[in-house]
C-alpha cells in the first residue's frame, strides 16, 4: 500500500509550440507509443495521458495540441480550447522548447500558463546541438524571461536527461495517493489509438497540405483474444483528395494502412485486420456534429 502522506501524485501538462517535440517526449518517458508524431507541425489534435508509475510518484503527463493556426476555424478553436484546459488543470506545467530557440510563439504560451504554476522548462533536441556551451546562455537568458522552477536541456529522441526531468517534477506534485492503476500506460482506449496511428501516418506519407484535411474514424473495432478487427475511414473535405489518398492503383493507400497496423500490432500485442476506407464530408472541420463525433469538441 502507498503511504499517502510520502508518495505523490499529480498531472503535468507538456505545452509547447508546435513541432519541438512535446509528443515524442510522452512516448519516451512512458516507453511506449502512444501519441502520434511527425515532421509537420500541429499533429497533435487531441489531449492525451500518459502515466509514469515510479515507487516514490506517479505522474500523469499530459501531451496536448501547439496553439493551432492550420485548420479551419471551428476545428482550431476546439484544439487550443483542449490545449488551454490541459494547462488550467494541471499541477506542473513542463514548456517545451527546441533548443536555442526562445521566440514570439514560445512566449505565447508561456504567457497562456497561471501564473501560480510552477513552470519547468525542458530545452528539447540538445542532440542536435552540436556545441553544447550554447547552451549555457540559452538557459541565463531565459532564466530571466520567467522564475522557473528548473530549467533542464534534455533530448526527448536518445532519453538524455530524462531522469533529470522527472526528478525535478517529482517533489512539486501534491502528496497523495496514485489516480491510475500502476501498469495503466494511458487513459485512451485501443480505439481512439487504433484512429491516431492511422492518422498520423497520413501526416508523415502525404504532402505538405493534405494531412490537414484529414481526420479519421473508426467505424468498427472487434477485440477477440489475440486479435482485433479494425474499420476504419479517413475523412477528407473533397473528391480530388480522396483520389490523392488512394493513390495509383490504391498504392498509396495501402502503404498508409500497413504501416498503420503495423504499429496497432505492435502496441496492442496483437494480430490486427484492418480495413480502410476513404469517404468525402465536405466542410467536416466547420461541422459541430462532425467535429463531436471525432472527440474535438
Ligand atoms: N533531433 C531531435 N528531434 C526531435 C526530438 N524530439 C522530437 N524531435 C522531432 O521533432 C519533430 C516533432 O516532434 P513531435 O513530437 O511530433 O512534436 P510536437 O511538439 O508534439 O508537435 P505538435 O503535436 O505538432 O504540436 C519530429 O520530427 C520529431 O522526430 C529530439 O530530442 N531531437
Ligand atoms: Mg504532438
Amino acid at each position: 500500500m502507498q503511504e499517502a502522506t510520502r508518495h505523490r501524485a499529480g498531472t503535468v501538462a507538456l505545452v509547447g509550440r508546435p513541432n519541438v517535440g512535446k509528443s515524442t517526449l510522452l512516448n519516451r518517458l512512458v516507453g511506449q507509443k502512444l501519441s502520434i508524431t511527425s515532421p509537420r507541425p500541429q499533429t497533435t489534435r487531441h489531449r492525451i495521458v500518459g502515466i509514469v508509475s515510479e515507487p516514490a510518484a506517479q505522474f500523469v503527463f499530459i501531451d496536448t495540441p501547439g496553439l493551432q493556426s492550420r485548420h479551419a476555424g471551428r476545428l482550431n478553436r476546439a484544439l487550443n480550447q483542449s490545449a488551454s484546459e490541459a494547462v488550467l488543470s494541471a499541477d506542473v506545467v513542463v514548456l517545451v522548447l527546441e533548443a536555442l530557440r526562445f521566440g514570439a510563439e514560445d512566449r505565447a504560451v508561456l504567457a497562456r500558463v497561471p501564473r501560480d504554476r510552477p513552470v519547468i522548462v525542458a530545452i528539447n533536441k540538445v542532440d542536435a546541438i552540436a556545441d553544447k556551451t550554447r547552451l549555457l546562455p540559452f538557459i541565463d537568458e531565459l532564466s530571466r524571461i520567467h522564475p522557473f522552477a528548473a530549467i533542464i536541456p534534455i533530448s526527448a529522441r536518445t532519453g538524455r536527461q530524462l531522469p533529470d526531468l522527472l526528478m525535478a517534477i517529482g517533489p512539486r506534485l501534491p502528496a497523495g495517493v496514485s489516480l491510475y492503476a500502476e501498469d495503466d500506460l494511458t487513459d485512451r482506449s485501443e480505439r481512439f489509438l487504433a484512429a491516431e496511428f492511422l492518422r498520423e501516418k497520413l501526416f508523415r506519407l502525404l504532402g505538405d497540405e493534405l494531412p490537414y484535411a484529414t481526420a479519421v474514424d473508426v467505424e468498427q473495432f472487434e477485440a477477440a483474444g489475440k486479435l482485433r478487427r479494425i474499420g476504419a475511414s479517413i475523412i477528407v473535405d473533397r473528391p480530388a483528395q480522396k483520389a490523392i489518398i488512394i493513390g495509383k492503383g490504391g498504392e498509396k493507400l495501402k502503404t498508409i494502412a500497413t504501416q498503420a497496423r503495423e504499429d496497432m500490432e505492435k502496441l496492442f500485442g496483437s494480430r490486427v485486420y484492418l480495413e480502410v476506407w476513404v469517404r468525402v464530408r465536405r466542410g467536416w472541420m466547420e461541422d459541430p456534429r462532425t467535429l463531436r463525433s471525432l472527440g474535438y469538441e
